[in-house]
């Protein structure tokens, strides 16, 4: 038995590597037929100096798969079941379902709960924040039985994405020597702003003053952010199927000149901003496989590939998948900043010498998520979600310098940067948890007596924020609301008056964005505010389903009112906008 399992796993192994060689076996096979050659061959000395792994060659294996007892499941199902998982519930879970925020459900786990007690908890939930899949509707039985019987066996283990792969993705449609030198069109490039057309796997380009789409550009699946060059020249949008289309927008008309594939989940992209290094790396970070790629920021041409597997920061102990989160770029060293989310780890990966690469690993806080710098560009704060707290780092000093609980599942976005009356100069997250906005003291100079410490809590409109913004020119901070179950809440947004703040309560003012946008179907969620360059006006997404009317609202700063709805049959799914000019300077 144990001879003919080990026939089995050679055969498997020897088919594996002929895939992996790119071979059909055939022609594997009439390669190694030449037996001259072969009895020729002698172990080199460097394979003969190969690692032998003698304590894990004792270890007891059992059959990966189904057990004989376990309930059926049917091909068929297992790929819909895995289609399910990946799409529902590894988020939390993990891929590898090694638990994350959520906990594991490998085999020893599952098995242990048993078929019942997993159908039951997949049907209604729990208060530890387990959706009600089934009574909530959105699985069926027979999707919750299928799902219970698949908790039963062995996930399957997504394909690694390494630099073959990634090498192989890359192409560059425009050489840069087929490049302009300058400028060849007369947009205000500084006030375009890249629009995410979610569901079409799109960006619009749309000119800040005339609020006219310029261009539509094809990008990744279910395109995420975009984020500029240091220069302003290049744009990089990723897709959640970890692609990144560089777009030149220097030319005639602004151009996809190159693309890339790094993994294949992802959502973060970045690029080097340090002084001298200006345009010179891209960097972006994959969901699956766990790792980071540094790429020439022209070209796309990948450099570096950099896993992320590793200890969690406090307990020290292996997580197999930790997703990279945000990125940013270090105004103070030739450095990237990585958030790994489920090791809790910050990197400050520097790009000066690739070969030596030199990374710091900050020990912060697990599930970070999203973040942004200080008005002054050297501290950098970033959420840790389902920890409700947190982490800042000096950027300059290289290391983590605060800690602090804020409300129930923060998610700043980038944040946003206001000079409070009292407090002086403070960074804002909202919460999708809750209805709080944080405040929190930046400065550690002129009042280091708040620096660090969530100086106050406002009260909004409720909880299912994601983003909030302001501007140095703004007196306002505006809140937005698009994940609360209620439906004038999520379609419209909160803005205080920064002046306002001295207050006890400050009150807010409630914009009606869904309603301005003269859009009457659909659910409206109102998302991501994003300044224009100027600073005086405001851009809202009309969020609705791709089958139904969205739109952008703009709204005047200074009066709080409708400036302009944008509408166009091509905006579909509108989401994130970025501004050329405030991406690049961190300006928010
Ligand atoms: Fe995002 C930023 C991850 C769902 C719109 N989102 C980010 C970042 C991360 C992230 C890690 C920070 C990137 C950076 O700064 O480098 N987002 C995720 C998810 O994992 C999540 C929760 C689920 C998923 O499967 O993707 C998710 N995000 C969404 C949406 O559903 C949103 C609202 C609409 C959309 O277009 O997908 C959305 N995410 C955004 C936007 C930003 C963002 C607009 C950038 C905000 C900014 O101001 O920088």
């Amino acid at each position: 038995m144990g001879g003919m399992i080990r026939y089995g796993l050679i055969l498997g192994g020897l088919a594996l590597a002929m895939a992996g060689a790119g071979l059909a076996p055939t022609a594997a096979l009439a390669q190694s037929s030449d037996k001259a050659d072969v009895k020729k061959h002698q172990t080199s000395p460097g394979g003969q100096y190969q690692p032998s792994l003698d304590v894990l060659k004792d270890l007891g294996v059992q059959i990966p798969g189904r057990k004989p007892d376990d309930p059926l499941i049917s091909q068929q199902e297992f790929q819909r079941a895995t289609n399910i998982y990946f799409q529902r519930c590894a988020g939390c879970h993990g891929v590898l379902r090694k638990g994350a925020t959520g906990k594991a459900l490998t085999t020893d786990v599952t098995r242990e709960l048993g078929y019942e007690h997993l159908r039951d908890f997949i049907t209604y939930g729990s208060p530890a924040g387990m959706p009600n899949w089934g009574t909530s509707g959105d699985l069926s039985k027979q999707d919750i039985d299928m799902m219970a019987r698949y908790l039963l066996i062995d996930p399957p283990q997504p394909p690694e994405f390494g630099m073959p792969k990634i090498r192989a993705s890359w192409k560059v449609h425009i050489p840069v020597d087929q490049r302009p030198t300058k400028k060849m069109n007369d947009l205000d490039l500084d006030n375009l702003f890249s629009v995410t057309l979610r569901d079409t796997g799109e960006i619009a380009l749309i000119d800040g003053a005339s609020k006219k789409i310029v261009k539509i550009i094809k990008t990744g699946y279910a395109v995420h952010i975009s984020r500029t060059s240091a220069s302003g020249r290049y744009l990089f949008a990723i897709g959640r199927d970890a692609k990144i289309v560089l777009i030149d927008l220097w030319m005639k008309e602004a151009t996809a000149v190159a693309e890339i594939k790094i993994g294949s989940e992802a959502r973060s992209v970045e690029t080097s901003k340090m002084k001298g290094w200006e345009d010179k790396y891209a960097i972006a970070g994959a969901y699956w496989p766990p790792q980071f790629v540094i790429m020439d920021g022209a070209t796309l041409e990948p450099k570096k590939v950099v896993s992320t597997r590793g200890m969690t920061y406090d307990t020290q102990e292996y997580h197999p998948e930790p997703r990279v989160a945000a990125i940013v770029s270090s105004h103070y060293h030739p450095e990237f900043v990585v958030n790994v989310k489920e090791t809790g780890n910050i990197l400050l990966v520097n790009y000066e010498d690739l070969d030596n690469l030199k990374i710091t690993t900050i020990a912060a806080e697990r599930f970070l998520h999203d973040g942004g710098f200080d008005a002054s560009g050297r501290y950098y704060l970033v959420a840790a979600n389902a920890r409700n707290k947190v982490a800042i780092v000096d950027t300059k000093e290289s290391k983590l310098v605060g800690l602090v609980e804020t409300g129930t599942t923060p998610h700043p976005g980038r944040g946003a940067n206001i000079v409070h009356p009292k407090y002086g100069p403070v960074w804002a997250t909202s919460h999708l948890g809750d209805e709080t906005i944080a405040l929190i003291g930046t400065d550690p100079e002129n009042h280091p007596e708040h620096a660090w410490k969530v100086v106050q809590s406002l009260e909004g409109q409720g909880g299912g924020s994601l983003f909030i913004k302001s501007h140095p020119k703004s007196g306002h901070l505006y809140v937005d609301t698009p994940l609360n179950p209620e439906a004038e809440v999520s379609s419209s947004i909160a803005v205080f008056k920064v002046a306002e703040l001295t207050q006890d309560e400050p009150e807010y003012t409630v914009l009606p964005i869904g309603e301005w946008s003269g859009i009457s179907e659909g659910a409206r969620r109102v998302v991501q505010g994003e300044f224009n360059k100027a600073g005086d006006e405001i851009w809202f997404s009309v969020w609705n389903a791709k089958d139904q009317e969205s739109a952008i609202v703009v709204v005047d700063d200074k009066t709080l009112k409708k400036k302009a709805v944008i509408k166009d049959k091509r905006l579909i799914t509108p989401t994130g906008k970025f501004n050329v000019y405030n991406t690049r300077e961190d300006i928010y």
